[in-house]
């Protein structure tokens, strides 16, 4: 259990975040009181605990599927109003932030679904800066807001979608652009009218959502026609040995997120999540030459995958990122030196500016 402590004692950086997916139960029932706001579906289970004096807690009721998942996590927005409610919001994910060792995030927001429904795009970042912000301070974490384009709506409300964030970009508020919400049937080509809208707005940090419920070519596909540089979850790219070989020889950061795809039934089990084999060097390269080639074909020819380890939505999953990092352990017994590439890994493949990332190393 030496080395359990070592791992929930790691600095963490969290690049793998949505913002909507960081609301708490209780945040959202105090938001829901002073909005007069009454929930629609019983999103929730209650439970009693009798060690706290009878205590009643609410978790988020268990999903069948992303898509089940997409439409709880959007019911569940719908609380959110004013201004105030993105700055608590924004600042009660760094608290749990800082409790979960984090010294660094990179941090979704679906920006259009609150534009859509009539709130001002001011109040939901500049809110969500002034949390941020406030975090950063007490707690020394430091942060980036991603924007999104989102594949529930068309190609079309995706550009304006981009719109939507041109002037935060230009304001330094939202630093890259990712491609979320529902994947199956939605192939990133897509969407490339939004990227490039994305690009000619000055953005240049891009990742996309994909394998997580779609195939593995919409992992090479976000490659090669979308241009981004990170994938997120990737899972069904991971286990094809082609798309493996890609990311791990390109160097693409892969942001896994372990409980999530437990949560949303996209693997039965940790095990399938073939960690080891991200963490190693290429055994397949030095099986093929002689033994005394070996340690040359390990330095020359292959390098472990660029990964890291993060929690998505942890709020409506109940599962923070110390919660991620020690069921992968569990499952994968793995030591302090794939635990200090694992971490060195994230701090390098983040968007941090070169001084922070010094920094944190
Ligand atoms: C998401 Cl788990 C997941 N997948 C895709 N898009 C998302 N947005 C929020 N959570
Ligand atoms: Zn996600």
């Amino acid at each position: 259990h030496e080395q359990e402590a070592f791992v929930h004692a790691l600095r963490r950086v969290e690049l793998h975040v949505h913002i909507e997916g960081a609301m708490t139960p209780d945040l959202l029932f105090t938001i829901a009181k002073r909005n007069g706001y009454q929930m629609e579906h019983d999103l929730f289970d209650w439970s009693t605990t009798a060690e706290h004096g009878a205590e009643t807690t609410a978790t988020y009721k268990e999903y069948m599927d992303l898509n089940h998942f997409l439409n709880v996590y959007t019911k569940a927005t719908e609380v959110l109003k004013t201004h105030r409610d993105f700055h608590d919001l924004g600042y009660e994910y760094m608290r749990k932030a800082h409790s979960n060792g984090v010294m660094h995030a990179e941090i979704f927001v679906d920006v259009q679904t609150y534009v859509d429904r009539g709130l001002e795009a001011d109040d939901v970042v500049h809110g969500l800066e002034e949390g941020f912000s406030r975090g950063q301070e007490e707690f020394g974490i430091s942060y980036l807001m991603l924007g999104c384009a989102l594949r529930h709506l068309s190609p079309d409300q995706c550009v304006d979608g981009m719109e939507i964030l041109r002037p935060y970009h230009e304001q330094g508020l939202i630093h890259g652009m990712g491609l979320c919400s529902m994947e199956r049937g939605q192939p990133p080509s897509k969407f490339l009218p939004a990227f490039q809208r994305a690009k000619d707005i000055g953005f240049e940090r891009f990742t996309a959502h994909a394998g997580e419920d779609g195939p593995a070519s919409y992992v090479s596909e976000a490659l090669d026609v979308l241009g981004v540089t990170r994938i997120d979850h990737g899972i069904n790219g991971i286990k094809d040995q082609e798309v493996f070989e890609r990311l791990r020889k390109e160097g693409t950061m892969v942001t896994l997120c372990p409980l999530s795809n437990i949560a949303l039934n996209v693997i039965q089990h940790l095990g399938e999540l073939p960690i080891r084999k991200m963490l190693d060097h290429d055994l397949k390269v030095s099986r093929r030459r002689p033994w005394w080639r070996v340690e040359h074909a390990h330095a020359q020819e292959s390098s472990p995958m660029q990964f890291s380890i993060n929690s998505d939505d942890p709020a409506l999953f109940n599962s923070w990122i110390t919660d991620n990092f020690i069921a992968i352990h569990k499952e994968h017994a793995l030591s302090k030196a794939d635990w200090i590439k694992i971490s060195h890994d994230s701090i390098d493949g983040s968007w941090a500016d070169q001084e922070r990332k010094e920094e944190m190393r």
